[in-house]
């Protein structure tokens, strides 16, 4: 299994899971990290990143942000996304938040990043935001695309994508021709794909030789609920980005439909996803790509 030049776009902050997603970007020997784009790229999100990228010494990668107007981004600025719980995994290793922090807008940097590695992987477990901008304003065509389905939240709606956050962003990937395969990792299978006490202790054990194993360790040993209940749907999609195999997959035709998102079985489409089954996920393949590490 070769290396995969991986673009992750994030709305990491809030639940603890982008965290662990971007540390295992970080750590796994299967991963070239390219760029990170934040979503809604808030001040505090963006310096987040920078801290985690500081502690790898991988300051080299590139963070993007929606572009936005002045009054959208003025609005961004004033949100905050880092929780205690991040803030205290990052004090566990006597780091802070990094302000200021540097950024350019996300289609800058995808297309950057596409003309570098052309047949990269953007893997998105946030809402759409600088994917949309990018299949507005970008250049290219993305090889492939795996995208986290759902957090399951009342005000998810139907819950079966992670995309009604925005809607219009998810819509515009889900139609383009300018990713050339999709996968679709969807609610169904990560609603109830959690954290073990087991993977918590093989996590800290990992956690001896590689530092985003540590970042994973001190993160979910913030809250006793976390090391036994967390949801892992971001790591999941991560790891499937890097071997597929971990899902059931069958080719689907993916629309918005009267009660939702949805997706039916379909040829020829390049779309896969694991529709109407909540099982199937190969999880011992999935903890060896999630606690794999160069040693350090
Ligand atoms: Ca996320």
């Amino acid at each position: 299994m070769g290396r995969i030049d991986l673009v992750l776009a994030t709305d990491i902050g809030m639940d603890p899971d982008d965290f662990i997603a971007l540390n295992i970007c970080l750590s796994n020997p299967l991963v070239d990290l390219r760029a990170v784009l934040v979503d809604p790229g808030t001040p505090d999100q963006v310096g987040l990143v920078t801290a985690i990228l500081r502690y790898h010494g991988r300051l080299d990668i590139p963070i993007g942000v929606p572009g936005r107007t002045a009054a959208d981004r003025e609005t961004v600025d004033g949100w905050s996304y880092v929780t205690d719980d991040h803030l205290a995994a990052l004090a566990a290793l006597d780091l802070v938040v990094a302000h200021p922090a540097r950024t350019a807008p996300s289609v800058a940097v995808l297309d950057s990043a596409l003309s570098n590695w052309p047949s990269l992987t953007l893997v998105a477990i946030g809402p759409l935001g600088s994917v949309r901008e990018w299949l507005d304003g970008g250049h290219g065509i993305i090889g492939r695309a795996c995208v986290m389905g759902g957090y399951m939240h009342p005000s998810h709606g139907s819950g079966e994508y992670n995309f009604d956050a925005d809607i219009e962003g998810a819509t515009s990937l889900i139609d383009t021709a300018r990713v050339a395969r999709k996968v679709i990792v969807p609610a169904n299978v990560t609603r109830t794909f959690r954290s073990t006490r087991a993977l918590y202790e093989r996590t800290l054990t990992a956690g001896q030789a590689s530092a985003g194993h540590r970042m994973i360790g001190r993160m979910l040993d913030v809250d006793d609920s976390l090391v036994e209940n967390q949801l892992l749907h971001d790591p999941l999609t991560v790891c499937t980005a890097i071997d597929e195999d971990i899902l059931p997959l069958v080719e689907v035709h993916a629309f918005r439909g009267p009660d939702g998102w949805n997706a039916a079985r379909a040829a020829g489409t390049g779309t896969f996803s694991s529709p109407g089954d909540s099982g199937g996920v190969n999880r011992a393949r999935f903890e060896e790509l999630f606690l794999m590490h160069a040693r350090e």
